[in-house]
């Protein structure tokens, strides 16, 4: 009875001390797990944050209107397209993208303030500030073909091959079904987690959007799937001080995807500039 009492004691003991092992293995093991849980999540947040400082690179130097309170630019097939703002001043014109000659250009209806430009096919589409009315115009002749009605203010707009990208000068860029301008869905623009409102002009490029902000002489780089910002562009001092005199904020940016350059100028700008963005 006494061994047995014994064995009883010594099994007892082996028991809670096996227990004690596995409940140290399991508490330990947990805390690992959820300590590198949260250490991968911290990183992908990092991750996201992350936003590549690129500076600008001018290869070339073209005359702009000084006239021309740019809203919206672009380049499609060897030409630059430039629509302007202002009541009573607005126009869309057709531009040498080697020199900066205007080749054709239309008056906006003085009822309107042009606003952002994009090309659809053989269209253009221009956005009015706050008429709630965009304008289909035929890309050739830049007659006006009919009228889109939309809500809110109008801004920057540009095409990326399936939908519309705008933005309205909020943080938001909203996406439109490019026949029937129709919304279809929008994003929240954030730079390293925090929104970023401002969002002006804007241009498709290659999957990305980027956009120049209102008031601000950096140009953002934006995924248009998570809204993060992605590549801010310093692109201060394009103007020397006597030629920034009379001049308003940088805006314009266009894309030739032949040339692999972009195009940005500004509201009254003497110049445009023909860029790379780089490291
Ligand atoms: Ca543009």
């Amino acid at each position: 009875m006494r061994n047995l009492y014994k064995e009883t004691t010594s099994r007892k003991k082996r028991d809670t001390v096996f227990l004690i092992v596995v409940l140290v293995f399991f508490v330990k093991g947990t805390s690992l797990l959820l300590s590198s849980h949260f250490e991968m999540g911290n990183v992908l947040k990092e991750q996201i944050n992350v936003v590549r400082n690129l500076r600008v690179d001018v290869l070339r130097e073209i005359p702009h209107d000084r006239s021309a309170f740019t809203q919206g630019l672009l380049w499609a097939d060897g030409h630059l397209y430039e629509s302007t703002g202002r009541y009573g001043e607005s126009t869309l014109r057709r531009l040498d993208p080697e020199t900066g000659f205007i080749q054709e250009r239309t008056n906006i209806p003085t009822n309107f303030f042009g606003e952002g430009l994009a090309k659809v096919g053989q269209n253009l589409i221009l956005l009015t500030w706050k008429a709630e009315r965009a304008i289909l115009y035929d890309v050739n002749s830049l007659k006006a073909l009919r009228t889109f009605r939309y809500d809110g203010e109008g801004w920057g707009l540009c095409y990326d091959g399936a939908r519309l990208i705008m933005s309205n000068g909020s943080d938001t860029l909203t996406f439109r079904d490019p026949t029937s301008f129709q919304e279809i869905g929008s994003v929240q623009v954030t730079l390293r987690g925090m929104p970023r409102d401002n969002i002006n002009e804007l241009e498709c490029v290659d999957g990305a959007v980027y956009a120049n902000l209102w008031d601000d002489d950096y140009i953002l780089r934006i995924d248009p799937d998570t809204g993060s910002v992605t590549h801010q562009i310093d692109s201060h001092g394009l103007l020397s001080r006597e030629e920034s005199r009379g001049t308003d904020v940088l805006n314009g940016i266009a894309y030739n995807p032949q040339a692999d350059t972009f195009y940005i100028t500004g509201k009254w700008w003497p110049k445009m500039f023909e860029v790379r963005f780089i490291e």
